[in-house]
């Protein structure tokens, strides 16, 4: 889609689109800069670097395939959900040692995507509870790597001790359809949540 004035075009013709800001969130190599890659409709803002040699005991790489970089700051990326919402993506730091930046991103934010990864799902609990503590509305979307869908979606309701009324959605978020009807989840739910 790229740039466009559809947003000021929407605007001159009727009201402005309403624009919020979602944290994607979760463990270190979930995903998360992957699903604003996927997602987002504007060529999405990443600060990788390179996971190096100093980080070998420090990062837990397991797991993560031959993942080489990651997040050290901040993803960004812009959706259009409709023409009156427009959603800004701020994607986190996954490893712990920039958790520090995460009171930040939050600042201002209405919901969150926690994405957790059926292999590691403790890698994704400290997003839960960060969420949890500030009351802000999320849902959790499972990533299916290796192709793995080998856990019941109550089975990982239960692992992530999830609250009954947070959504939880299984995909491939590398997919571009999958990673928006997580996001139209969490609109869902925010509208339920406030209603
Ligand atoms: N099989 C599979 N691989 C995935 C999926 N989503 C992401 N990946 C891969 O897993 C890796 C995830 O990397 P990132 O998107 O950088 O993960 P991240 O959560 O941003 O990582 P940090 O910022 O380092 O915490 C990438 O190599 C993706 O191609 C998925 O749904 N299935
Ligand atoms: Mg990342």
């Amino acid at each position: 889609m790229g740039y466009d004035d559809s947003d000021r075009r929407d605007g001159a013709a009727g009201s402005a689109p309403t624009a919020v800001k979602f944290l994607i969130a979760g463990g270190f190599g979930v995903g998360k800069t992957t699903m604003v890659a996927a997602i987002s409709e504007v060529k999405p803002l990443r600060t990788e670097e390179y996971l190096t040699v100093a980080s070998v005991g420090v990062d837990d790489v397991a797991g993560v395939g031959d993942k080489n970089t990651t997040t050290v700051a901040m993803d960004f990326g812009r959706i259009t959900v409709s023409s009156e919402l427009v959603v800004y993506l701020f994607g986190t730091p996954g490893q712990e040692r920039f958790w520090f930046m995460w009171d930040d991103l939050v600042h201002g934010a209405l919901g969150a995507v926690v994405i957790a990864d059926t292999r590691r799902l403790a890698s994704s609990f400290g997003s839960i509870d960060f969420f949890e503590n500030r009351g802000i509305p999320f849902v959790v979307g499972v990533n299916s790597f290796d192709g793995r869908q080998d856990r019941t979606v109550p089975e990982i309701r239960e692992a992530l001790d999830l609250d009954p009324q947070v959504p939880v959605l299984m995909g491939d978020l590398r997919q571009r359809s999958v990673s928006r009807d997580v996001l139209l989840a969490l609109v869902d739910h925010l509208e339920s949540v406030h209603s």
